[in-house]
């Protein structure tokens, strides 16, 4: 089913690319099967099915990671929906029926859904309350799924809480800011996880984001998962620390792992203006190997922790979204938010409570305006829209060697595509090498997939060069279906 409604998404891209230029992709181009996705953060799940049909599909996006669905404490906290009371499909981004129709529908148009499965911990709720649709809890109580014997007392700590990351043992088997710690270990508890899992599989998703993974031990999710149909797509967190015991490597067995070391060595170097060239390298260190790695620049938790680039970084964030989308390492997946300014703050609620969808319409591109709230929308920012397309047309094509000059910075996807960007303050040219035919292209970076190309968004390729002159900040990219003549 995915993979037949994916042609259908991939052709129309490249017809709407061969519409553009008016000229046609030279046969030897396959175009690559859609591998991008989008973390739409605390989005309803009706918002989400719309998006999906008017913006998702169309754009090429294979997949979209959605905030966790089962019911949680009750608070206006965004960070509610990572205290699971029980295993209901109800929560404030939409009840069972809204979850299921957004699956459908967005697999209607070639999106899969991956959903945020917080499997690790419950509530971190000292006394007692009552969920979101009403299911009564305790810290290690949860009638008819969990009790007291069924969560790990690490006794390591005085709280019980994790204090060292050093320790694997805390790591895994103490609680986490106080939520309570499932004892993964215990068959009756994996049967219990695996009982959820299968009930959001049987809604028709693709997959699951494994929240805090570091925090299980990897035979234990490697249990859980091997009990699943095979096919489900499992992308485990597991924050890399350099010193720490646990790393990401353990979790590849069985999935992929989203990779914290592509975000934290991108954008400290397009900041410096030091932008670093993997190639130069056979092996990107502390790294997992491609075919293993999510990638992005930035998630809920690292906006709001030490994440060097943003929405509020506006064109620097979209610059370092395009060197990523070009690049050929992991499955990239772009982040889409709301305007904050504290922390804490959820997404902006109903009457009833439940979180309201807001709208794309102010905000289209990078911009400086956005009050607290506002939804970025980043998944349909034009540059990168046309990267999507970008992406498409360049396929498997081989990264070739970066060159930099004058401070800015380029590379060819050998003979399909060339991408270049300027992380300074100064205008700046630079001359990249390329195989492809000489033209006039179109910057889909500026122009996403608009069908006609303004004189300001052209680059030339003669001789071999592909020649940009970039804005301050600018992010530039042709391919072989974006040549206007
Ligand atoms: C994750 N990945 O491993 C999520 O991506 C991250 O967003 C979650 O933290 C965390 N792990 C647990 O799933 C968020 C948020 C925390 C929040 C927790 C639980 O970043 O601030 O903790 O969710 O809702 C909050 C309070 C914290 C309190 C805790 C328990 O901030 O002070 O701890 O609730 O009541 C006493
Ligand atoms: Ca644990």
């Amino acid at each position: 089913m995915r993979g037949v409604r994916s042609v259908v998404v991939w052709g129309a891209l490249v017809a709407s690319a061969v519409a553009m230029s008016g000229c046609s992709v030279p046969s030897a181009v396959e175009p690559a099967a859609p591998d991008v996705g989008v973390q739409l953060f605390q989005l309803p799940w009706t918002s989400i099915a719309e998006e999906c049909e008017s913006a998702l599909g169309p754009a090429g996006f294979a997949w979209v990671l959605t905030s966790p669905p089962q019911e949680h404490v009750v608070g206006e906290q965004w960070w509610v929906s990572y205290q699971p009371v029980s295993y209901q499909i109800e929560s404030r981004l939409g009840t069972r029926a809204e979850f299921a129709d957004m699956v459908s529908r967005c697999g209607a148009v070639g999106v899969d859904v991956i959903a945020d499965a917080v499997i690790n911990h419950m509530s971190g709720q000292d006394a007692p309350g009552t969920g979101w649709v009403g299911s009564a809890y305790a810290h290690q109580g949860y009638p008819g799924l969990y009790g007291p014997g069924e969560f790990h007392h690490c006794g390591l700590t005085a709280q019980d809480d994790i204090e060292d990351y050093g320790s694997r043992e805390q790591v895994q088997n103490c609680e986490l800011v106080n939520l309570a710690d499932l004892d993964t270990g215990s068959p009756a508890v994996r049967q219990t996880i695996g009982a959820y899992l299968d009930d959001l599989l049987s809604l028709g998703v693709a997959g699951f984001r494994i929240d805090a993974a570091k925090h299980m031990a990897a035979e234990d999710v490697a249990a859980i998962v091997a009990a699943l149909p095979e096919g489900t797509r499992v992308m485990s967190e597991v924050i890399r620390g350099a010193r720490e015991p646990i790393q990401p490597e353990e979790y590849t067995a069985f999935g992929e792992v989203f990779e914290f070391s592509y975000a934290r060595e991108l954008g400290p170097q397009l900041e410096s203006g030091m932008l670093y060239d993997p190639d130069l390298s056979d092996e990107r260190a502390l790294h997992v190997p491609a075919s293993s790695a999510v990638v992005f620049i930035d998630n809920h938790d690292t906006e709001r922790g030490n994440a060097p680039l943003t929405y509020r970084n506006g064109a620097e964030y979209l610059l370092a979204n395009v060197l990523m989308l070009a690049d050929d390492y992991g499955a990239p997946v772009v982040y889409s938010g709301y305007a904050f300014s504290d922390r804490d703050a959820g997404a902006p609620t109903n009457a009833d409570g439940t979180v309201d969808g807001g709208t794309c319409a102010p905000h289209p591109a990078p911009d400086a305006e956005y009050a607290d709230g506002d939804r970025t929308c980043v998944q349909r920012w034009a540059g990168i829209v046309g990267m999507l397309e970008w992406r498409a047309v360049v396929g498997d094509a081989a990264r070739m060697p970066g060159v930099s000059e004058n401070d800015a910075y380029g590379f060819e996807r050998e003979g399909r595509g060339v991408v270049a960007a300027n992380p300074n303050d100064a205008d700046a040219s630079v001359a990249v090498p390329t195989s492809m035919p000489d033209g006039e292209y179109c910057d889909v970076v500026a122009n996403g997939s608009g069908s006609s190309c303004p004189e300001g968004a052209r680059v030339r390729v003669r001789d071999g060069l592909a020649a940009f002159d970039l804005a301050p900040q600018q992010a530039a990219a042709i391919h072989l279906g974006s040549r206007v003549s």
